[in-house]
């Protein structure tokens, strides 16, 4: 990986024997969180697939929070998925996340955690925000019709850490990353984002010997992506903040405890299959579908909050689009529908 743009190292403000839950970490983020979490020397870190414990039973996370008694939580979990999943079953999207986020971040106020951060994704914005897209545009316009259950269960966890926050004194901050992918990523092509669904269709049409790859929309719409890495490394910085910065994020005005998280590395999705294409060595032409919904015109997050605190990504797209490949090919092509998203 590149190292052009130099992110500080953490400040340890989690102690490293801190008891610390990561909220979906069989996913592509909670996956990251943990290898990074390990890469910096914690070691009592606290984990539950979804069959030991499912975050929409009540119940159930309220027993694992009095039990276990967590000081810190990056909240990872959620159904999350590609444009198609998200506009053909909104009513998975819009329950499963309410229920997780209500049931986690609760608990976490009954059981004192110290800090939450709580993960989300820029669709949160409205569809035809100006860009790019400042955290205080939250609820300034209507949203893109194709993810609205996920965004309005996103916005609802957003104000929940805000309320709880303001009327308890928690400190739960939530974190909006752009486009993500990299290992355990989803690549199923139904329930999958773009760019693992270019990886998968290329890798299969150059072994197949198929002469063309079908793109999904005009190819025209903007996307900004970050290695799930970059995001890992982020969300440490974040939870690691002083004491001082962390209060002054939580009651910055306008738009309190609510931070974007992105990358500045934005391509239109047809020159994004344009470089798939090339890294995977297929040969063939490409098929625009344009019955299959574009979405987003373009959602461009402005991270200079972030940035003024310190943090930059690392990973650059190409050769991250390439440590995606890899990952593919040794651990997922082949089947159906390798790896999870939180
Ligand atoms: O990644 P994606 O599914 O999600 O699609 P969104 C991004 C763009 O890529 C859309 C196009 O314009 C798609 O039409 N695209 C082209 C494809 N080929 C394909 C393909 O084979 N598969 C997929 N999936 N897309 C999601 C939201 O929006 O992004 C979520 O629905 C979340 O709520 C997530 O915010 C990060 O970027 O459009």
């Amino acid at each position: 990986m590149s190292d052009n743009n130099q992110t500080p190292s953490i400040q340890h403000f989690m102690p490293k024997d801190a008891r610390i839950f990561v909220a979906g970490h069989n996913g592509m983020v909670g996956s990251a969180l943990v290898r990074k979490l390990h890469e910096e020397g914690y070691t009592n870190l606290l984990r539950r697939s979804s069959a030991e414990m499912d975050l929409r039973d009540q119940a159930a996370v309220g027993e694992f929070f009095a039990k276990e008694c967590p000081e810190y939580v990056f909240l990872a979990a959620a159904r999350v998925g590609g444009i198609i999943a998200n506009s053909t079953r909104k009513g998975e999207f819009i329950y499963d996340n309410l229920m997780i986020q209500a049931n986690v971040i609760h608990n976490a106020y009954i059981s004192g955690v110290k800090r939450l951060l709580f993960l989300g994704s820029t669709c949160i914005y409205p569809k035809l925000s100006p860009q790019p897209i400042k955290e205080e545009y939250l609820l300034t316009g209507p949203l893109e019709p194709t993810n609205d259950a996920y965004a309005v269960a996103k916005i609802a966890g957003i104000a929940m850490c805000r309320s709880y926050n303001e009327q308890y004194g928690t400190r739960f901050l939530s974190a909006m990353p752009n486009n993500l992918y990299g290992p355990n990523d989803n690549f199923d092509l139904t329930g999958s984002h773009v760019l693992p669904a270019l990886i998968r269709k290329f890798h299969e049409a150059k072994e197949n010997g198929t002469e063309t790859v079908t793109v999904w929309g005009t190819g025209s719409p903007l996307r900004e992506f970050m290695h799930v890495d970059d995001l890992a490394a982020a969300s440490l910085f974040l939870m690691n903040l002083s004491e001082d910065t962390c209060s002054a994020l939580l009651g910055y005005h306008p738009s309190p405890a609510l931070i974007n998280v992105g990358s500045g590395q934005e391509i239109s999705i047809a020159d994004l299959a344009g470089m798939v294409k090339a890294i995977v060595g297929y040969e063939g032409e490409l098929v625009f579908d344009t019955s299959k919904p574009d979405g987003t015109p373009r959602k461009l997050a402005d991270s200079s909050r972030l940035h003024a605190l310190g943090w930059q990504h690392r990973i650059d797209l190409e050769e991250g689009v390439r440590d995606a490949y890899r990952w593919f090919v040794k651990s997922a092509a082949g089947s159906s529908a390798p790896g999870n998203n939180p």
